[in-house]
């Protein structure tokens, strides 16, 4: 970016699961790398990011990790002098800032420029409040809203420059593919179809088990650890720990360990069919340009299933009758926590021509621009 953009600081608070932290980590690494910016990562919950990222320490206060200097935020954050605030300041997910830090801010002369980071949604409102501007109601400062999204009216999805290049060649080169199996201690895993999975604890997978396991299509189904314990423990017998295994039927059941991100991205290129959950595991599946199954992240008085059924409206827009019901079906079945069994014999059937499609969706959204260069671009036009 411009010199007169060279910090960043970005603020992020864990809510929930690793979410918060997946998106903030991966936009904080891509500014850094792509953009040669100085970026501090400001993050209240270290243990959950040493899960996702195991070189952050979670007991040290500050440490740099990628380049970026990562900070706890603690309740009590202190004085902030006002030359001590970043030229740009991203708040996620509206976590809202530090009192003293929003003060510094508005006495930083030039001012900051102030970006609040929103979660994710294919609903068309998005485009009309992507970079709207909201005045503070007693300081001089200006905050901008910038969204996520799938068109180009949006801020487009977090990837980074090359991502769907190194997705293609990966998929294109079976002895990279071999060795990632093999390195998971899995070498026979290319003989057969390979599911992964990662969801929610409500999530229908004992019937999902049931049909791979009586289907015709011989399956490899990986699992990080942690995920879907009870369902995953009952089918193998025994505790679900990483490199744990069991046959039935034609289904394998492998249980691997919880990855970092690169490594994660690598299991959704390789599997033929993934299913995923809540923000980032979600794009990611896109990017990996291969059928996917979201589960959403439930929110109260069912408001998921709007933002559920907005993003299956544009994801199925031009295909087919037969595997938009597919995969209309398949997506829904699996976020209301049954039925999946009555929608397998479809998907399995329109997964060659649903991974045509999942493949021409990731070179569609590519033309949208990535978040972090449309993020830039827009820092520098208002700055
Ligand atoms: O963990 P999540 O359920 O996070 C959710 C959502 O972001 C949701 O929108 C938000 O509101 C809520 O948190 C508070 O799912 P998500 O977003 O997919 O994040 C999981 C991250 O974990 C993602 O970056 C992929 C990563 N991951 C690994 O790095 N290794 C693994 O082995 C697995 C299974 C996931």
């Amino acid at each position: 970016m411009d010199r007169h953009f060279h910090s960043v600081h970005l603020f992020c608070r864990v809510v929930d699961n690793f979410g918060d932290i997946s998106v903030c980590w991966r936009l904080a690494r891509q500014l850094c790398s792509e953009y040669a910016l100085d970026v501090a990562l400001w993050v209240d919950d270290l243990e959950s990011f040493h899960k996702i990222c195991p070189d952050v320490e979670p007991r040290c206060d500050e440490q740099t990790v990628a380049g970026v200097i990562v900070k706890r935020w603690s309740d009590q954050f202190g004085m902030v002098a006002a030359d001590e605030v970043a030229n740009v300041v991203i708040e996620a997910f509206a976590c809202e800032l530090p009192a003293a830090y929003i003060n510094a801010m508005a006495a930083r002369k030039p001012q900051p420029v102030w970006i609040n980071l929103e979660y994710l949604s294919a609903e068309n409102w998005v485009e009309g409040c992507h970079t709207m501007a909201s005045r503070h109601p007693s300081l001089p400062l200006t905050k901008y809203f910038f969204f996520p999204g799938f068109s180009e009216k949006t801020g487009g999805l977090l990837a980074e420059r090359d991502l769907l290049q190194r997705a293609i060649a990966f998929q294109n080169d079976p002895q990279a593919i071999a060795a990632f199996f093999s390195e998971l201690g899995i070498p026979a895993a290319s003989q057969m179809q390979k599911i992964s999975l990662f969801c929610y604890e409500n999530a229908p997978v004992s019937a999902l088990l049931n049909c791979l396991q009586a289907s015709g299509t011989p399956t490899m189904c990986l699992v990080p650890e942690g995920v879907a314990k009870e369902a995953v423990g009952a089918f193998l017998q025994t505790s679900p720990h990483a490199g744990a295994s069991a046959t039935r039927g034609g289904l394998t059941v492998q249980v691997v360990p919880f990855m970092d991100q690169p490594q994660y991205d690598k299991l959704l290129w390789a599997c033929d069919l993934n299913f995923v959950r809540g923000e980032d595991s979600f794009i990611r599946a896109q990017w990996a340009a291969r059928p996917f199954v979201w589960q959403i992240y439930p929110q109260e008085e069912e408001a998921h299933w709007i933002k559920l059924n907005a993003f299956l409206a544009r994801y199925t827009e031009h295909l087919p009758s037969d595997i938009k019901m597919s995969i209309v079906d398949a997506f829904h079945a699996w976020n209301e926590g049954e039925n999946i069994d009555k929608s397998w014999q479809a998907i399995q059937a329109a997964l060659s021509k649903w991974t045509l499609h999942a493949n021409q969706w990731a070179q569609q959204l590519s033309k949208n621009g990535d978040l972090a260069a449309n993020l830039v671009q827009y820092i520098k036009k208002i700055g």
